[in-house]
This record gives C-alpha cells, sequence and structure tokens, in this order.
C-alpha cells in the first residue's frame, strides 16, 4: 500500500510579501495577510529588496502559523519587471490607460526573465498535494513557466485590477504571447462580471480558445481552464472592531478636537493615478463654490502614501496635487478653517478604521479600480447608529455589491459634488437604512468567505 501522502499545503506567491509587523498599505497584501493567517501556509515573493544579484538565496521565516520564503532582486532586474514592464506597462494598460503604456521592449525580457527566477526557486518548495495560489499583472506566466518544469499541481491565478475589453488588450505589444499563458493556470480569478467577461471574449477571438458552460475554456492548445468571478472582501468583524476600539485612541481624541464639530470627509488612496484624486479635489472645489453655506462646516482629510515614487508618472502626480491642494485652500481657507488636509504619509490600520468612523462621507472616487477595499473598510468602520455615507464611483468594482452607495462618475465633477451635498445632508434614516444593505453584503462576503470560495473552486 502506497504510504499517506501528506496533506498539500498552500502556497501564495505574489510579488510582494507582507512580512510581520510591516505595514500593508497594498490591498493585495493587506487580503493575502488575513486569508494567510487563518488558513496557513507558505507566502513566496520578492523581499521588497534590492541586491547585487538577484535570489542568490532564499530567505525563509516563520510566523505563526505562516511561512515566509522571500528572494531579492538585482537592481536592473527590479527596475526592467517591477519598475518597468507590470507597473508602466500592465499597469496603465489595466487601467485603461493605453496613453501611459510604455513600449520599451527591454521590460518585457526582464519581466519574463524575473518570473522564470520565481519559477526556478519556487520548484524547490512545492511538494506534489500542495495548491499553488498565483496573484496579479506581475507574474501572469509563472503557471506556464512551472508547467514547463513538470508541476502538476493544482495552480490558480487571482487579477486584483480590472481586466479591460479585448479591444484595448490588443494594444499591448506581443500581448498573446503573454496573456495566452493564463491557460496554463486551472483557475483565473477576477472581481467583477465584466472581468471575467473581458477574459473570455480575449480568449474566444483573440486565440481561437472554446468556451463552455461554467466558464469553462478550452485553448487552440487543447489545454481545459476554468474563469471565475470571486469579488475580494475583507475582514468585515475585525474592522467593526478596530473601529469602536478606536474611540480610545489619542490620534482619534485629536482629529476630533480639530474639527471643532465640523463634518468631515475622508479619501484614502496609494497615491496612484488611477485612483481619481485630481478630479476629487476638483470635484470638492465646485462643491465650495456651489455651497457657500458649507465653508467653514466641512474638512476634507486625503490621506495619500505614496507609492512606485520611483516611476515619473507617480512623482507627476504628486506635484499635481500638491499644487490643487494648495491652490484650493489658497482660494478657500479662512485663518481658522483649512478645507484640505492632504497628508502624505500612511496611518496604522487601527486608526485609519478611527478616521473613518468620524467622518461622515467615504469619498472614494477611482477612474478605474479591481475593487476598492477602502470602500469596504469605511462602511465597515461605521457606527451602526448613526454611519456615514459612501460616495463611490462606478467604476471600481466594489460598486458592484455596494449598490446603496451613492454611485458617480468620478470625472463628472457637477455628479460628485451633488453627491457630496447630498450625503452631507442624508437624513439619519437613509443613512441607516444605506449602511445596513451595504454592511450585510460586507458580513456574508468577507475575506474568509472570498478565500474559500476561490479555493474551493480551484480544489473542485
Ligand atoms: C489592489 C487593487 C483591489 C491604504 N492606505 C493605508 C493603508 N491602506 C490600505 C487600505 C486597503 C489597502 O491599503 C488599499 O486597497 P485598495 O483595494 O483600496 O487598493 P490597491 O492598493 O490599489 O489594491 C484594488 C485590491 O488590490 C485587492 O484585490 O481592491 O482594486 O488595485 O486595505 O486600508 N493601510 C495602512 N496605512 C495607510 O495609510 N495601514
Amino acid at each position: 500500500m502506497a504510504p499517506p501522502s501528506r496533506a498539500g499545503q498552500l502556497i501564495v506567491v505574489s510579488n510582494r510579501v507582507a512580512l510581520p509587523k510591516q505595514t500593508a498599505t497594498g490591498g493585495l497584501a493587506s487580503a493575502m495577510r488575513e486569508a494567510l493567517r487563518e488558513r496557513g501556509g507558505l507566502w513566496f515573493g520578492w523581499s521588497g529588496k534590492i541586491a547585487r544579484q538577484t535570489a542568490s538565496t532564499v530567505h525563509h521565516r516563520q510566523d505563526g502559523p505562516v511561512r515566509y520564503a522571500t528572494i531579492d532582486l538585482s537592481r536592473s532586474d527590479h527596475d526592467h519587471f517591477y519598475d518597468g514592464y507590470a507597473n508602466r506597462t500592465l499597469w496603465p494598460l489595466l487601467h485603461y490607460r493605453p496613453d501611459l503604456v510604455d513600449y520599451s521592449r527591454g521590460h518585457l525580457d526582464g519581466y519574463l526573465r524575473v518570473n522564470n527566477v520565481f519559477a526556478e526557486r519556487l520548484i524547490d518548495l512545492i511538494e506534489p498535494n500542495d495548491t499553488i495560489w498565483v496573484n496579479d499583472y506581475h507574474l501572469i506566466p509563472l503557471a506556464a513557466l512551472l508547467r514547463q518544469r513538470r508541476i502538476k499541481n493544482r495552480i490558480g491565478f487571482f487579477l486584483h485590477t480590472p481586466l479591460p475589453a479585448a479591444g484595448l488588450l490588443i494594444a499591448l505589444p506581443r500581448h498573446r504571447e503573454l496573456l495566452e499563458t493564463l491557460s496554463s493556470y486551472d483557475l483565473i480569478g477576477l472581481h467583477t462580471a465584466r472581468d471575467l467577461r473581458s477574459l473570455e471574449e480575449y480568449f474566444v477571438h483573440e486565440t481561437g480558445a472554446s468556451l463552455g458552460r461554467g466558464h469553462r475554456l478550452r485553448s487552440s492548445q487543447g489545454r481545459r481552464f476554468r474563469a471565475g468571478m470571486f469579488p475580494i472582501g475583507i475582514d468585515t468583524k475585525h474592522v467593526a472592531q478596530d473601529a469602536e476600539q478606536s474611540e480610545s485612541l489619542e490620534e482619534i481624541a485629536d482629529l476630533r478636537t480639530s474639527l471643532e464639530g465640523r463634518a468631515l470627509i475622508i479619501g484614502v488612496d496609494r497615491l496612484d493615478y488611477s485612483k481619481g484624486l485630481p478630479q476629487r479635489f476638483h470635484a470638492y472645489a465646485r462643491l465650495l463654490e456651489r455651497a457657500p453655506e458649507l465653508h467653514r462646516q466641512v474638512s476634507f482629510l486625503q490621506i495619500a502614501p505614496p507609492s512606485r515614487t520611483t516611476v515619473p508618472e507617480y512623482r507627476q502626480i504628486r506635484r499635481e496635487l500638491e499644487r490643487s491642494a494648495g491652490h484650493i485652500n489658497g482660494l478657500y481657507a479662512a485663518p481658522d478653517w483649512v478645507p484640505i488636509r492632504y497628508v502624505n504619509k500612511s496611518f496604522p490600520h487601527s486608526v485609519l478604521s478611527g478616521y473613518y468612523r468620524n467622518a461622515k462621507v467615504g469619498l472614494v472616487t477611482p477612474m478605474r479600480d479591481g475593487m476598492n477595499l477602502v470602500a469596504k473598510e469605511y462602511v465597515a468602520s461605521q457606527d451602526p447608529e448613526n454611519p456615514g455615507v459612501l460616495v463611490l464611483s462606478r467604476f471600481a468594482g466594489a460598486a458592484q455589491e455596494l449598490t446603496q452607495a451613492l454611485l458617480v462618475n468620478p470625472a463628472d465633477t457637477e455628479e460628485v459634488a451633488d453627491a457630496l451635498q447630498q450625503a452631507l445632508s442624508m437624513p439619519l434614516a437613509e443613512r441607516r437604512q444605506r449602511w445596513r444593505g451595504m454592511m450585510d453584503v460586507l458580513e456574508r462576503h468577507d475575506i474568509t468567505a472570498w478565500r474559500q470560495s476561490f479555493l474551493g473552486a480551484l480544489a473542485d
């Protein structure tokens, strides 16, 4: 009789790994940390460090049920793979910004090289029954590279960004060479029905794959794989508890004192052009222009921790926002009132949830967003007796679930200004009713449900 096989572990692979005690300001890192904390497993990825050579060693670390295995990247690999192809080519394309796509050929070579190194290092850690869960656009070809190395395990892929329609995806040079490798996964997960349609449309019309029932696909090479919609959630209970307990934090008391009874509007975003920050500032300025009665009555706090600071477009948006915040404050501020508080740093999650709870309005207006966890965290942080109002972009994946938010087109200044005005004057009964509807969704579809449904479908 064959010896009983070891129960497989979960191996999560992502470019960035949120090591213990590191603040995770990205959505993927926050989500995977929660997912692994409960289930346990191995998290493999880049250490966040630059070394003379890529992956000269694998660093191992254990924290409770989670094992970490990370590798360093050389400067040149990091520049081509991460800054270059991932963040200057794929990210803008996936966020419907073909005008910002960098077409440098060297970047794709660097991207493939680093994916090869990931595959090479990972094979030593994989046991036959393990389940491998690869995350995000940095690692699209990883399954194909593992299959080339005879890895037969189940491998799932989750895309945390939106996926635009095939008509836009084909703007990417050598798109088929890259995107068709997705068929080496057993399951591809996306946030929304629209993203799922884009994937199927691309495979059917651009690669000649066939589509069967239940989102089952068969590639032109005959490989069968599946796609599915798995809208990511948050740790709803934990966020709500954090927010409730935050009342005792000094930071929250300080914020309240500084508000002097004014209504707080809050935005929290990585400093990224996809988040619609210039348009948001503009809409707030329009509100102040239109409604002088709100002067001194409101305060807008925008928290925007810098991200990807080596990419020129990110430096440019930072300059643009500094100018815009300065301009608005210059126009409207009074000796005892600052209309916009624009803060370029990150805060611990417990403090953020307290800020959310004290804000009458959560202003979440990305131009495009795979999901947007901040929208969900804002809702989960509210006081059920006196909840605030979420103003949410229709182009965030979250808008598909949080339909009781005030949904807006982030580029439509008047519409966003209208929504802000409506939110600021919304009666308590309506606020409660909308909040309850959204909270029901967040309680049912939390991060645990997300992980279980994705891994359940992958095991199926
Ligand atoms: C990608 C997709 C998708 C933000 N500032 C601070 C901070 N954060 C945390 C938030 C939230 C996370 O970072 C941001 O998540 P988002 O979902 O809003 O956005 P991305 O980083 O772009 O995430 C996105 C997500 O992946 C998951 O699939 O929803 O569409 O783009 O959790 O709270 N955290 C701390 N300090 C901060 O100042 N600690």
